[in-house]
Parts: structure tokens; sequence; C-alpha cells
């Protein structure tokens, strides 16, 4: 095992046949941001330490329930997809935290585990618990709820798994839990909407007790899939409610895909910030439902938008203000190293220009009622090319200026095909 699974050399190659270029366009990307009084080497700093964990599950290839077309070579358990963490990681070197889901990354020894990740350079983010399918030694089914069901004995099953889950992440070095569960009706009347909601957060209590004083529990809403009349966390409000009533350490997060199309997801984070309860992030894309595609692909602008409220947020912060950040999506026609890191150069750019944005000349205009002013201000700061920034902060840290050249000049996915079991096809969930 090595911290750099790309050989290091090949690293410095690249980046020595990149940097002329690179110095010439951060310098003249600097004199521009000195013109507006902005230092862009205070920029890169900030970039420097901006973090975004990737999800051990998105190591894989996606697919949909139609089909999933496996890629040589894709990492077939947690170890192996440890190692392609750690890939993204050197040569991107924004993402140095892996966000495990239960039970499909369940070992025997969770110490080594933790040691494996450090040895690569990579901590334990956020862990996900599982309630939404069943797994072979399952007792209870979830097939009609889990934290909400109508079963006691199925909630308790499902109380045990997520402080299983708590245990598990402190082994590992982890500080929050993740609940999202599938737990909604397919029919009107199939089930009491309100009643479904006080089960849910008796059973969601039961969990809430179990958490360390350091840790944080997050509940991750989601608008539809896989119940397609009614969810039972189907949004920010329901989410906030049982939050609230969960007591200081439950907090809220926001997948971008959990949404109806154009709902206005950058007010919802002001509006849990507001409210203290902004915990955390699932980045990904969407352009009809849940898509999972890669962030920023359809909708830069927003994501960028989402980054100046959280900004605006740390300039008037709230007590207990420290959103975890994820990437959640689904490669079913990348190679999954290769959108994470493009997904995590994109997070990382619209946290940049979410930094770059004149705040001073914004609330002035905004208290001008300036609408234009106010608009334009904004949009000079979305317009700005910040990729010299980031590749800069790369290079400064040992990635890679060009890390998609240099990925597929290491032929580290070809190699692992040759080393790796080969997953079978079929219809797959993420
Ligand atoms: C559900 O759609 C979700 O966004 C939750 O975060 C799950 O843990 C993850 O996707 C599973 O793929
Ligand atoms: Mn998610
Ligand atoms: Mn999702």
């Amino acid at each position: 095992m090595t911290g750099s699974p790309i050989s290091i050399d090949l690293v410095s190659q690249s980046n020595a046949s990149a940097s002329e270029v690179l110095e010439d366009e951060y310098a003249a990307l600097g004199r521009k941001l000195e013109r507006r009084g902005i230092a862009i080497d205070a920029i890169k700093d900030r970039v420097k330490d901006f973090g975004v964990a990737v999800p051990s599950w998105g190591a894989g290839r996606g697919g949909t329930r139609f089909a999933k077309f496996p890629l040589a070579g894709e990492p077939t358990n947690i170890h192996e997809k440890l190692e392609d963490c750690a890939v993204i990681h050197q040569l991107g070197k924004s993402t140095p935290g892996v966000s495990p889901h239960f039970p499909w990354d369940c070992v025997d020894d969770y110490a080594g585990l933790r040691e494996e990740a450090a040895a690569y350079d990579l901590v334990f983010d956020a862990v996900n618990s599982n309630t939404f399918q069943d797994q072979p030694d399952q007792v209870q089914t979830y097939a009609t709820g889990s934290l909400s069901s109508t079963v006691e004995a199925t909630r308790q099953q499902a109380i045990e798994h997520n402080i299983d889950c708590i245990e598990i992440g402190k082994k590992i070095g982890s500080k929050r839990l993740t609940v999202w569960v599938g737990d909604g009706t397919n029919f009107p009347g199939q089930q009491d909407l309100g009643r479904s909601l006080d089960r849910y957060i008796d059973a969601t209590s039961h969990v809430y007790d179990a958490l360390p004083a350091d840790w944080t529990m997050m509940l991750e809403h989601k608008m539809f899939e896989p119940a397609f009349y009614s969810s039972v966390i189907a949004d920010w409000g329901s989410s906030l409610m049982a939050a609230q009533e969960l007591g200081d350490q439950c907090k809220c997060l926001v997948d971008l895909g959990h949404h109806a199309p154009n709902v206005n997801i950058e007010q919802i984070v002001a509006r849990l910030h507001r409210a203290g309860k902004l915990g955390g992030f699932h980045f990904n894309d969407s352009k009809y439902g849940d898509d999972d595609l890669d962030s920023g692909s359809i909708n830069p602008h927003q994501l960028f938008l989402v980054f100046n409220e959280l900004i605006e947020a740390e300039r008037n912060p709230r007590e207990g203000f420290d959103p975890s950040y994820m990437i959640d999506q689904s490669h079913n026609v990348t190679d999954p190293i290769e959108s994470m890191l493009s997904s995590a150069e994109t997070i990382a750019g619209c946290f940049a220009r979410a930094v770059i944005v004149d705040r001073e000349a914004l609330s002035a205009a905004q208290n001008d009622n300036d609408v234009m002013l106010a608009f334009r201000t904004l949009r000079a700061a979305y317009d700005t090319d910040v990729g010299p920034i980031l590749a800069k902060a790369r290079e400064e840290q040992g990635g890679a200026i060009d890390w998609l050249g240099v990925y597929r000049a290491s032929k580290y996915r070809e190699r692992k095909a040759q080393e790796r079991k080969a997953v079978g096809l079929g219809a797959g969930i993420v």
C-alpha cells in the first residue's frame, strides 16, 4: 500500500511541462483581480483549505434500474474503493475525506480500515446508514418502511442499524451520521401522512440519544423515489421540523438532486442556515429528478449561488455552523475517478468564485435597491475563470496541474483491470 498510487515522477514531469503556461495565466488573473482589490494568493489559500468528501459508493460504476454497464477495473470492495479515492486526492488535492455507506462497506477490522485510509492520506467523513434495502441476513423487511414503519420490530431494527453505524463511525474517526430513508407511499390513503412522521421522529430520537456529544446527525430529505406518492422526509420543511424536535446535534443535509426542478435551492440553504440547522450537502446535478449527474455539469450557476449563500453564512454565522461537503453522484457512463476529479474541481471553482464576490459592493447595491448593480456584482464573480487558481493550488500541494492527462497517462484503470475481479452485468443501484 502506498500513499501515492500514481507515480510521483509522472506527476512532476507533467507539472514541469505545464507550469510555465500556468505561471503566465496565474499572473494575468492576479493582475485582473488586483484591479478589483482582490489578492489572488489569498483566494488560492482558501481553495487549498477547501475540501469535499467523496462517497465510497461513487467509486464504482453506477447503474439504473434498467442496466449497469461495468467498467473493467472498477473497485469491488471498500479497500479497492479507498485506493481509487486515494488517486482522486493525490491528483486533485481537494478530497481528503471519504464518506462510507453501511452495510455496503462493512469489514471485520475497522481500526485497520482507518489506518489503511490514513496511509493514503485520507480520513473518513460522515457515515451513511442504509435502511432502504433489505440485506440477506435481515429479519424484518423494509418493504413498507424503516424508521417510520408501522411495525415496531422493523423500527427497532432500523434504530439498531443506525446505532451500529455510529459505533463503526467511532472506530474509523467519523463524527457525523447521515440518515436518509426511502420511507413513503405509492398510493393516496396507503398511510397516515401525519402519524408516519410521528413514528419517524420517535424512532430517530433513539438514534439521536446514542450520538456521542461531539457528533452531528444529518437528516437528508428527498422529494420522491423510491416512494412515488409521498415521502416521509420529502422536503426541507419536514427535515427541519424533525431536526428541531430531535435537538441541537441534529441538522439538515441538502442533496442538490432531491428537489423538484427549478426549486430555489440557494434560498433553502439560506433558510436552513437562519434556523441554525444547515448540516451539510450532497453535491450532484440533475436535469429531471434525482439524476445524480456530475456536480455542475448541468447547472454550474446554481452551484455557485449555493456557495454564495455559504459565504454569506460564513459572514453571518449561527451557532455550530460547520457544514460538511460531500459529492453524491452516480457515474453510469464515465470512469468514476475522472468524474469525481472533474466534480471536485467544479465544486472548488464555485467556492472560489463565491469567495471573490465583492461583498461590500453587493450589500451596498442591495441596500440601495440597485437591482442591476447587485446582479452584475454577483455575475462578475461568476464570470471569472478561476481555473489558474485551482491549478496552482493543486500544483503547490503536489497534485497534478493536468489531472486528466496524468491520470490517463498512468494507465491506472488498465492496471486495475488486470488485478481486480470483474464486476457482473445487471441492473444496479448506485
Ligand atoms: C438517496 O437518493 C441518496 O442521495 C442518499 O444520500 C443515499 O445514501 C444515496 O443516495 C445512495 O446512493
Ligand atoms: Mn444523497
Ligand atoms: Mn439521491
